[in-house]
């Protein structure tokens, strides 16, 4: 069954989906959904995700939103196939989970917020807020530094092997580095640099990056 992606391919949170589809080797198909046209806000699209945001699957009878939730499931359906991305026991797997909170509550708005404010809305011929996206980038400082100290002890978040937990992280790292000028957040930390060096080489991200024609 080839999974339907519904959601740009340029966009964070369909990459984290599409980069652990690529990881498990799944077969899929993107629909793109144009955010610049608010295709994401139309009646059509509000039934497969209620919010108005991508991405959305659709995997036989199966119709499921939000990016990491999506993530949990091929990680755990594929769990024999591929690297294992979720941690053997349960305590591993407790562990994978408290990074990918992490990410999701420490780490994802400040990103988001701050490429708002320094990408998206210029792109868009739009002034951002210069105060609050230096607001976030100190902040950022602070949370890298905590995975600075937690990355010297270990080759990824959520032990000596890469799981959804740095899988997750790849998209908006990107953007910090290649689109907001925010590389010396990652550079600028030995653990870190070496950990974005290591998961941002993995096959399946170049893949993804080659779709996405960077
Ligand atoms: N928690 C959701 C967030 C989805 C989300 O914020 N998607 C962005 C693209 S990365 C979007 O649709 N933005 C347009 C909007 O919010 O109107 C998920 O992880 O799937």
């Amino acid at each position: 069954m080839v999974v339907k992606v519904h959601g740009s391919v340029r966009a964070a949170c369909p990459q984290r989906v599409l980069a652990c589809l690529l990881e498990k080797d799944v077969e899929f198909e993107i629909f793109h959904v144009d955010l610049d046209t608010g295709e994401h806000k139309r009646p059509e699209f509000l039934l497969r995700q209620p919010f108005g945001q991508i991405p959305a699957i659709e995997d036989g009878d199966l119709k499921l939103f939000e990016s990491r939730a999506i993530i949990r499931y091929y990680a755990a359906k594929y769990a024999d196939r591929g690297p294992n991305l979720l941690g053997n026991s349960l305590e591993e797997r407790a562990v994978v989970d408290q990074w990918l909170e992490v990410e999701a509550h420490n780490f994802n708005d400040l990103v988001k917020t701050l490429v708002f404010q320094i990408v998206i809305l210029p792109r868009m011929g739009k002034h951002g807020d210069l105060a609050l996206a230096h607001k976030c980038e100190q902040q950022l400082e602070k949370v890298f530094d905590i995975y600075e100290q937690h990355l010297s002890k270990s080759s990824y978040l959520a032990g000596d092997s890469f799981t959804l937990a740095d899988l997750s992280h790849l998209p908006a790292i990107r953007y910090l580095v290649n689109d907001a000028g925010m590389g010396h957040l990652v550079a600028e930390r030995k653990h870190v640099n070496a950990w974005w060096e290591d998961i941002s080489n993995r096959s399946a991200w170049k893949k993804l990056m080659e779709l996405a024609k960077y």
